[in-house]
Protein backbone atom coordinates (compact mmCIF):
# COMPACT_ATOMS: atom_id res chain seq x y z
CA UNK A 1 0.00 0.00 0.00
CA UNK A 2 1.42 3.78 -0.54
CA UNK A 3 0.40 5.94 2.31
CA UNK A 4 -0.30 9.52 2.02
CA UNK A 5 -0.81 11.74 4.95
CA UNK A 6 -3.22 14.45 4.14
CA UNK A 7 -4.69 16.89 7.55
CA UNK A 8 -2.16 14.96 9.41
CA UNK A 9 -4.32 11.51 9.01
CA UNK A 10 -2.72 8.88 7.22
CA UNK A 11 -3.93 7.38 4.37
CA UNK A 12 -3.41 3.62 2.49
CA UNK A 13 -4.01 4.09 -0.85
CA UNK A 14 -4.77 1.22 -3.02
CA UNK A 15 -1.63 0.18 -5.20
CA UNK A 16 -1.37 0.45 -9.29
CA UNK A 17 0.69 1.22 -11.97
CA UNK A 18 -0.69 3.45 -14.78
CA UNK A 19 1.71 1.10 -17.05
CA UNK A 20 -1.10 -2.52 -16.27
CA UNK A 21 -3.67 0.05 -16.69
CA UNK A 22 -2.32 1.25 -20.01
CA UNK A 23 -1.38 -2.25 -21.40
CA UNK A 24 -4.46 -3.95 -19.94
CA UNK A 25 -7.00 -0.78 -21.69
CA UNK A 26 -5.02 0.03 -25.18
CA UNK A 27 -5.35 3.87 -26.99
CA UNK A 28 -8.70 3.28 -27.88
CA UNK A 29 -10.26 2.61 -24.03
CA UNK A 30 -8.04 5.46 -22.83
CA UNK A 31 -8.74 7.99 -25.39
CA UNK A 32 -12.61 6.91 -24.82
CA UNK A 33 -12.37 7.72 -20.87
CA UNK A 34 -10.25 11.03 -21.76
CA UNK A 35 -12.96 12.39 -23.82
CA UNK A 36 -15.48 11.19 -21.34
CA UNK A 37 -13.44 13.61 -19.06
CA UNK A 38 -13.32 16.31 -20.84
CA UNK A 39 -16.90 15.74 -22.21
CA UNK A 40 -17.88 16.20 -18.54
CA UNK A 41 -15.77 19.32 -17.42
CA UNK A 42 -16.86 20.96 -20.84
CA UNK A 43 -20.24 20.16 -19.88
CA UNK A 44 -20.59 21.89 -16.39
CA UNK A 45 -18.02 24.70 -17.14
CA UNK A 46 -20.45 26.17 -19.97
CA UNK A 47 -23.42 25.07 -17.66
CA UNK A 48 -22.26 27.44 -15.18
CA UNK A 49 -22.03 30.35 -17.25
CA UNK A 50 -25.98 29.47 -18.53
CA UNK A 51 -27.11 29.28 -14.75
CA UNK A 52 -24.87 33.03 -14.36
CA UNK A 53 -26.94 34.25 -17.03
CA UNK A 54 -30.50 33.26 -15.33
CA UNK A 55 -30.92 30.31 -18.06
CA UNK A 56 -30.61 28.05 -15.18
CA UNK A 57 -32.57 28.61 -11.85
CA UNK A 58 -32.74 26.34 -8.31
CA UNK A 59 -29.55 24.47 -7.36
CA UNK A 60 -26.42 23.15 -8.99
CA UNK A 61 -23.49 21.56 -7.88
CA UNK A 62 -20.78 20.90 -9.99
CA UNK A 63 -18.57 17.56 -10.28
CA UNK A 64 -15.10 19.64 -11.35
CA UNK A 65 -12.22 18.55 -9.79
CA UNK A 66 -13.68 14.52 -9.34
CA UNK A 67 -14.50 13.05 -12.56
CA UNK A 68 -11.79 11.11 -12.33
CA UNK A 69 -13.81 8.86 -10.08
CA UNK A 70 -17.12 8.05 -11.37
CA UNK A 71 -15.37 7.54 -15.15
CA UNK A 72 -13.61 5.35 -13.72
CA UNK A 73 -15.70 3.52 -12.16
CA UNK A 74 -18.32 3.27 -14.68
CA UNK A 75 -16.01 2.29 -17.64
CA UNK A 76 -15.03 -0.67 -15.61
CA UNK A 77 -18.50 -1.62 -14.62
CA UNK A 78 -20.60 -0.07 -17.02
CA UNK A 79 -24.22 -0.49 -17.63
CA UNK A 80 -24.90 -4.12 -17.65
CA UNK A 81 -26.67 -5.57 -14.82
CA UNK A 82 -25.77 -2.68 -12.50
CA UNK A 83 -27.72 -0.26 -10.37
CA UNK A 84 -26.15 3.28 -9.74
CA UNK A 85 -27.05 6.12 -7.37
CA UNK A 86 -25.88 9.28 -6.52
CA UNK A 87 -26.14 12.11 -4.69
CA UNK A 88 -27.17 15.80 -5.86
CA UNK A 89 -24.11 16.31 -7.37
CA UNK A 90 -25.09 14.33 -10.56
CA UNK A 91 -24.66 15.44 -13.86
CA UNK A 92 -21.49 13.61 -14.58
CA UNK A 93 -22.81 10.01 -13.73
CA UNK A 94 -26.03 10.35 -16.11
CA UNK A 95 -24.10 12.02 -18.57
CA UNK A 96 -21.91 8.79 -18.48
CA UNK A 97 -24.81 6.35 -17.90
CA UNK A 98 -25.90 7.33 -20.84
CA UNK A 99 -28.08 10.56 -20.81
CA UNK A 100 -27.18 12.66 -23.50
CA UNK A 101 -25.58 16.46 -22.90
CA UNK A 102 -29.21 17.73 -24.57
CA UNK A 103 -31.29 15.85 -22.23
CA UNK A 104 -29.43 16.88 -19.16
CA UNK A 105 -28.63 20.54 -20.37
CA UNK A 106 -32.57 20.59 -21.19
CA UNK A 107 -33.27 19.43 -17.27
CA UNK A 108 -31.39 21.94 -16.39
CA UNK A 109 -32.75 25.07 -17.90
CA UNK A 110 -36.05 23.40 -17.06
CA UNK A 111 -37.27 22.31 -20.07
CA UNK A 112 -40.15 20.01 -21.06
CA UNK A 113 -37.37 18.14 -23.30
CA UNK A 114 -35.59 17.68 -20.21
CA UNK A 115 -34.38 14.58 -18.98
CA UNK A 116 -36.73 14.66 -16.40
CA UNK A 117 -39.44 16.55 -18.17
CA UNK A 118 -37.96 19.62 -16.60
CA UNK A 119 -39.70 18.97 -13.22
CA UNK A 120 -36.20 17.92 -11.59
CA UNK A 121 -33.57 20.14 -12.24
CA UNK A 122 -30.24 19.76 -11.45
CA UNK A 123 -30.20 17.10 -8.38
CA UNK A 124 -32.66 14.77 -10.31
CA UNK A 125 -31.35 13.38 -12.81
CA UNK A 126 -31.91 9.42 -14.22
CA UNK A 127 -31.26 6.71 -16.88
CA UNK A 128 -32.59 3.20 -17.46
CA UNK A 129 -29.18 2.43 -14.60
CA UNK A 130 -29.37 5.34 -13.02
CA UNK A 131 -31.70 5.15 -9.55
CA UNK A 132 -31.26 8.97 -9.01
CA UNK A 133 -29.35 11.62 -8.53
CA UNK A 134 -30.80 12.39 -3.96
CA UNK A 135 -31.11 15.54 -2.58
CA UNK A 136 -31.10 14.67 1.00
CA UNK A 137 -27.52 13.86 2.20
CA UNK A 138 -27.80 10.24 2.97
CA UNK A 139 -30.95 9.08 1.88
CA UNK A 140 -29.99 7.36 -1.24
CA UNK A 141 -28.26 4.75 0.86
CA UNK A 142 -31.29 2.67 1.78
CA UNK A 143 -32.48 2.68 -2.15
CA UNK A 144 -28.98 1.56 -3.06
CA UNK A 145 -29.02 -1.11 -0.51
CA UNK A 146 -32.83 -2.16 -1.69
CA UNK A 147 -31.57 -2.10 -5.25
CA UNK A 148 -28.49 -4.68 -4.12
CA UNK A 149 -30.84 -6.61 -2.03
CA UNK A 150 -33.19 -7.30 -5.47
CA UNK A 151 -30.40 -8.71 -7.27
CA UNK A 152 -29.66 -11.00 -4.79
CA UNK A 153 -33.46 -12.22 -4.07
CA UNK A 154 -33.83 -12.36 -8.22
CA UNK A 155 -30.55 -14.31 -8.10
CA UNK A 156 -28.83 -11.94 -11.01
CA UNK A 157 -25.74 -11.01 -11.84
CA UNK A 158 -24.65 -7.59 -11.17
CA UNK A 159 -23.87 -5.20 -8.46
CA UNK A 160 -25.05 -1.64 -6.63
CA UNK A 161 -23.03 0.57 -6.54
CA UNK A 162 -23.50 3.39 -4.90
CA UNK A 163 -21.87 7.11 -4.19
CA UNK A 164 -21.70 9.30 -1.25
CA UNK A 165 -20.08 12.22 -0.16
CA UNK A 166 -18.21 12.32 3.37
CA UNK A 167 -20.64 14.48 4.59
CA UNK A 168 -23.12 11.79 4.51
CA UNK A 169 -21.04 9.90 7.20
CA UNK A 170 -22.61 10.83 9.69
CA UNK A 171 -26.21 9.77 8.92
CA UNK A 172 -28.04 7.12 10.38
CA UNK A 173 -29.65 6.12 6.90
CA UNK A 174 -25.84 5.36 5.97
CA UNK A 175 -25.35 3.04 9.03
CA UNK A 176 -28.19 1.03 8.51
CA UNK A 177 -27.46 0.09 4.91
CA UNK A 178 -24.25 -0.74 5.92
CA UNK A 179 -25.25 -2.89 8.52
CA UNK A 180 -28.25 -4.43 6.43
CA UNK A 181 -25.72 -4.86 3.34
CA UNK A 182 -22.94 -6.88 4.99
CA UNK A 183 -25.65 -8.69 7.64
CA UNK A 184 -26.87 -9.80 4.26
CA UNK A 185 -24.16 -10.25 2.08
CA UNK A 186 -25.90 -7.74 -0.22
CA UNK A 187 -23.39 -7.22 -3.45
CA UNK A 188 -22.98 -3.33 -2.75
CA UNK A 189 -19.89 -1.02 -3.55
CA UNK A 190 -20.29 2.34 -1.32
CA UNK A 191 -17.75 4.90 -2.45
CA UNK A 192 -17.61 7.53 0.01
CA UNK A 193 -15.98 10.73 -2.15
CA UNK A 194 -14.15 12.07 0.44
CA UNK A 195 -13.72 15.98 -1.13
CA UNK A 196 -12.78 17.32 2.72
CA UNK A 197 -15.92 19.39 2.92
CA UNK A 198 -19.52 18.98 3.68
CA UNK A 199 -20.89 22.19 2.51
CA UNK A 200 -18.57 24.82 4.32
CA UNK A 201 -17.82 22.09 7.25
CA UNK A 202 -14.22 20.71 7.37
CA UNK A 203 -14.70 16.64 7.40
CA UNK A 204 -12.54 17.27 10.00
CA UNK A 205 -14.93 18.97 12.12
CA UNK A 206 -17.58 16.66 11.17
CA UNK A 207 -16.68 12.78 10.68
CA UNK A 208 -14.84 11.27 14.54
CA UNK A 209 -12.84 8.50 12.94
CA UNK A 210 -10.65 8.98 9.96
CA UNK A 211 -9.62 7.47 7.48
CA UNK A 212 -13.51 6.93 7.06
CA UNK A 213 -13.52 4.03 5.24
CA UNK A 214 -10.86 1.84 7.17
CA UNK A 215 -12.80 2.87 10.87
CA UNK A 216 -15.89 2.11 9.33
CA UNK A 217 -15.78 -1.41 7.40
CA UNK A 218 -14.38 -2.66 10.55
CA UNK A 219 -17.41 -2.12 12.54
CA UNK A 220 -19.71 -4.16 9.77
CA UNK A 221 -17.01 -6.77 8.83
CA UNK A 222 -16.74 -5.15 5.76
CA UNK A 223 -13.76 -4.72 3.11
CA UNK A 224 -12.74 -1.33 2.41
CA UNK A 225 -10.35 0.20 0.06
CA UNK A 226 -8.84 3.90 -0.39
CA UNK A 227 -8.55 5.53 -3.79
CA UNK A 228 -6.24 8.46 -4.86
CA UNK A 229 -9.29 10.41 -6.68
CA UNK A 230 -7.76 12.46 -8.89
CA UNK A 231 -5.80 10.01 -10.53
CA UNK A 232 -7.57 7.81 -12.98
CA UNK A 233 -5.56 5.21 -13.33
CA UNK A 234 -5.64 4.20 -9.48
CA UNK A 235 -9.54 5.14 -9.34
CA UNK A 236 -9.17 2.25 -12.31
CA UNK A 237 -7.30 -0.58 -11.36
CA UNK A 238 -9.11 0.47 -7.66
CA UNK A 239 -12.45 -0.06 -8.92
CA UNK A 240 -11.53 -3.50 -11.05
CA UNK A 241 -9.94 -4.67 -8.34
CA UNK A 242 -13.36 -4.52 -6.07
CA UNK A 243 -15.72 -4.95 -8.82
CA UNK A 244 -14.34 -8.71 -8.92
CA UNK A 245 -14.07 -9.37 -5.22
CA UNK A 246 -17.66 -7.99 -5.26
CA UNK A 247 -19.06 -10.27 -7.70
CA UNK A 248 -16.59 -13.48 -6.60
CA UNK A 249 -18.07 -12.91 -2.80
CA UNK A 250 -21.36 -11.70 -2.94
CA UNK A 251 -20.28 -8.95 -0.23
CA UNK A 252 -20.41 -5.53 0.18
CA UNK A 253 -17.51 -3.18 0.16
CA UNK A 254 -16.54 0.29 1.46
CA UNK A 255 -14.79 2.46 -0.91
CA UNK A 256 -12.92 5.90 0.13
CA UNK A 257 -12.03 8.18 -2.83
CA UNK A 258 -9.85 11.52 -1.95
CA UNK A 259 -10.79 13.98 -4.13
CA UNK A 260 -11.07 17.29 -3.93
CA UNK A 261 -13.84 19.77 -5.22
CA UNK A 262 -12.65 23.09 -7.62
CA UNK A 263 -15.65 24.86 -6.90
CA UNK A 264 -17.78 26.13 -3.92
CA UNK A 265 -20.24 23.15 -2.42
CA UNK A 266 -23.04 24.89 -5.28
CA UNK A 267 -22.84 27.71 -7.48
CA UNK A 268 -24.19 30.50 -5.15
CA UNK A 269 -21.40 29.35 -2.57
CA UNK A 270 -18.43 31.81 -2.28
CA UNK A 271 -16.34 29.07 -0.87
CA UNK A 272 -15.36 32.12 2.05
CA UNK A 273 -14.26 29.17 4.04
CA UNK A 274 -10.91 27.94 2.34
CA UNK A 275 -7.88 29.94 1.18
CA UNK A 276 -6.99 30.49 -2.38
CA UNK A 277 -3.90 29.05 -1.43
CA UNK A 278 -5.00 25.96 -0.35
CA UNK A 279 -7.70 25.54 -3.28
CA UNK A 280 -4.40 26.85 -5.72
CA UNK A 281 -2.73 23.80 -4.66
CA UNK A 282 -5.56 21.49 -4.80
CA UNK A 283 -6.15 21.97 -8.45
CA UNK A 284 -2.44 21.54 -9.56
CA UNK A 285 -3.33 17.63 -9.33
CA UNK A 286 -6.53 18.62 -11.93
CA UNK A 287 -7.22 14.82 -12.93
CA UNK A 288 -7.93 15.50 -16.51
CA UNK A 289 -4.53 17.24 -16.75
CA UNK A 290 -2.36 14.43 -14.85
CA UNK A 291 -4.45 12.17 -17.38
CA UNK A 292 -3.69 13.72 -20.27
CA UNK A 293 0.35 14.36 -18.94
CA UNK A 294 0.35 10.31 -18.88
CA UNK A 295 -0.71 9.38 -21.96
CA UNK A 296 1.58 12.25 -23.90
CA UNK A 297 4.45 10.67 -22.11
CA UNK A 298 3.37 7.65 -23.22
CA UNK A 299 2.78 8.68 -26.71
CA UNK A 300 -1.11 7.58 -26.66
CA UNK A 301 -2.17 11.50 -27.36
CA UNK A 302 -0.46 14.72 -28.63
CA UNK A 303 -1.63 18.07 -27.71
CA UNK A 304 -3.70 18.38 -31.34
CA UNK A 305 -5.88 15.82 -30.55
CA UNK A 306 -6.09 16.84 -27.00
CA UNK A 307 -7.20 20.16 -28.16
CA UNK A 308 -9.61 18.31 -31.18
CA UNK A 309 -11.55 17.02 -28.27
CA UNK A 310 -11.47 19.80 -26.24
CA UNK A 311 -13.12 21.58 -29.27
CA UNK A 312 -15.11 19.15 -30.09
CA UNK A 313 -16.62 19.08 -26.34
CA UNK A 314 -17.37 22.28 -26.25
CA UNK A 315 -19.41 22.27 -29.82
CA UNK A 316 -21.80 18.83 -28.44
CA UNK A 317 -22.56 21.57 -25.08
CA UNK A 318 -23.35 24.71 -27.58
CA UNK A 319 -25.53 22.36 -28.87
CA UNK A 320 -26.84 21.28 -26.05
CA UNK A 321 -27.34 24.87 -24.76
CA UNK A 322 -29.27 25.85 -27.70
CA UNK A 323 -31.41 22.95 -27.53
CA UNK A 324 -32.52 23.60 -24.30
CA UNK A 325 -32.68 27.08 -25.52
CA UNK A 326 -35.58 26.52 -27.62
CA UNK A 327 -37.21 23.82 -26.16
CA UNK A 328 -40.76 24.42 -24.35
CA UNK A 329 -41.28 25.24 -20.99
CA UNK A 330 -43.87 22.35 -19.20
CA UNK A 331 -47.42 22.60 -19.44
CA UNK A 332 -48.47 23.07 -16.13
CA UNK A 333 -51.58 21.88 -16.85
CA UNK A 334 -49.87 18.51 -16.49
CA UNK A 335 -47.79 19.14 -12.93
CA UNK A 336 -49.98 16.51 -10.96
CA UNK A 337 -49.25 13.75 -13.28
CA UNK A 338 -46.59 10.93 -13.27
CA UNK A 339 -46.73 11.70 -9.45
CA UNK A 340 -47.92 7.82 -8.17
CA UNK A 341 -45.95 4.80 -10.19
CA UNK A 342 -49.60 3.31 -12.07
C1 LIG B 1 -30.61 15.22 5.42
C2 LIG B 1 -29.99 16.46 4.91
N1 LIG B 1 -29.38 17.30 5.77
C3 LIG B 1 -28.80 18.43 5.31
C4 LIG B 1 -28.84 18.76 3.97
C5 LIG B 1 -28.17 20.01 3.48
N2 LIG B 1 -26.94 19.67 2.78
C6 LIG B 1 -26.92 19.59 1.44
S1 LIG B 1 -25.42 19.11 0.89
C7 LIG B 1 -24.78 19.01 2.41
C8 LIG B 1 -23.32 18.62 2.61
C9 LIG B 1 -23.00 17.25 2.14
O1 LIG B 1 -21.61 17.10 1.97
P1 LIG B 1 -20.97 15.78 1.42
O2 LIG B 1 -21.79 14.60 1.80
O3 LIG B 1 -19.55 15.76 1.84
O4 LIG B 1 -21.06 15.88 -0.17
P2 LIG B 1 -20.40 16.93 -1.17
O5 LIG B 1 -21.36 18.07 -1.29
O6 LIG B 1 -19.09 17.33 -0.62
O7 LIG B 1 -20.30 16.22 -2.48
C10 LIG B 1 -25.74 19.35 3.38
C11 LIG B 1 -25.48 19.36 4.81
C12 LIG B 1 -29.50 17.86 3.11
N3 LIG B 1 -29.59 18.08 1.80
N4 LIG B 1 -30.04 16.71 3.59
Amino acid sequence: MTKKTINQIEYNIFDSKPSKVISALGKDKLLRILRDMIGIRAFEVRAESAYQQGQIGGFFHAYIGQEAIQTAAVHVMGMKNNWWTTTYRCHALALLLGATPDEVMAELYGKVTGNAMGRGGSMHLYTDRLLGGFGIVGGHLPVATGAAFTLKYEKQEGVSVCFLGDGAVAQGAVHESLNLASLWNLPCIYVIENNHWGMGTAVNRAIAAQPIAEHLAQAYKMDAYTFDGMDLFNCYAGFEHIYHEVRKTGKPVLVEVLTERFRGHSISDPGLYRSKEVLEQAKQRDPIELFIEVLKKEKLVSDEEVEKMKKEAKEIVVRAMKFADESPLPDPIHLEEDVFAP
